[in-house]
């Protein structure tokens, strides 16, 4: 009689666990709404020295929802710019603001919004691969995460060239890719615009992927907080079961 009441208790904790996981699975994607962009190029250049940043205006104003995560992508074309470690798009800086403005001169003092996180817990960054010959790291990167003390993703700075002195932008590899986690939910219900800037000027921005979510990217870890919260409910389980053990046996 114990054994069948036990059995039960068991069977019916192991279900909702399940369907607790599957919910949580599911409430993670269901709702998220996604939006690529199309950027407009503005007149001239930027950037240090020698400056050759050009700067792309996205209008994110009424795409329907709150941004909490944008995303760049290198199109994987494998052309245009250099090989080695400086394979792929080339990011010099990222800007949101409520203000339009039509010249590269002007993003470096336009105000922004300060919803970024530049080290690697709010820019999730996928290297992609380099032309050869390869260098040991992309160039921007340390350790497979973006070094803002190189790339400066606040500042459009870029120092346009490939020698000694580069500095101030983040190479993404072909194909790789850079995600950026917002510090605060973005409204876009009053004029909000993306800008961001490319080292080289060499067409890598039209034919990048890049995209604004109302979720924020999962780094590799959400498998990981399944895992924990199923080990949690386990947990749960086993003293429920001691708990009724003891119950019995008092
Ligand atoms: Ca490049
Ligand atoms: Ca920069
Ligand atoms: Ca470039």
């Amino acid at each position: 009689m114990k054994k069948v009441s036990f059995s039960v208790t068991f069977k019916f904790l192991t279900f909702g666990l399940a369907t607790a996981v599957m919910g949580l699975m599911s409430s993670q994607s269901a709702t998220a709404a996604t939006f690529d962009l199309t950027f407009t190029k503005l007149s001239g250049l930027t950037g240090g020295t020698p400056a050759g940043t050009a700067v792309y205006r996205a209008d994110l104003s009424s795409i329907g929802f709150d941004i909490n995560s944008i995303s760049i992508a290198d199109s994987n074309s494998g052309l245009g710019g250099s090989s080695g470690k400086f394979s792929g798009f080339d990011l010099d800086g990222i800007k949101l603001s409520n203000t339009l403005i039509s010249s590269a001169a002007d993003v470096n003092s336009l105000s922004g919004l300060s919803v970024f996180n530049f080290s690697p817990a709010g820019t999730i960054f996928t290297p992609g691969t380099q032309r050869t010959p390869a260098d040991p790291a992309l160039f921007g990167t340390t350790g497979g995460s973006i070094d803002n003390s190189v790339a400066t993703l606040q500042n459009f700075d870029g120092n346009s060239t490939t020698d000694s002195s580069a500095f101030g932008f983040v190479s993404l590899g072909d194909g790789g890719k850079a995600g950026f986690n917002l510090t605060s939910s973005v409204f876009t219900t009053s004029p909000i615009y993306l800008y961001i800037g490319e080292v080289g000027d060499n067409g890598e921005v039209a034919n990048g992927q890049i995209s604004v979510s109302d979720k924020p990217i999962s780094v590799p870890e959400p498998s990981s907080s399944i895992a924990s919260f199923a080990a949690l409910s386990l947990m749960g389980i086993y003293f429920t079961v001691r708990g009724n053990k003891k119950t019995e046996a008092a």
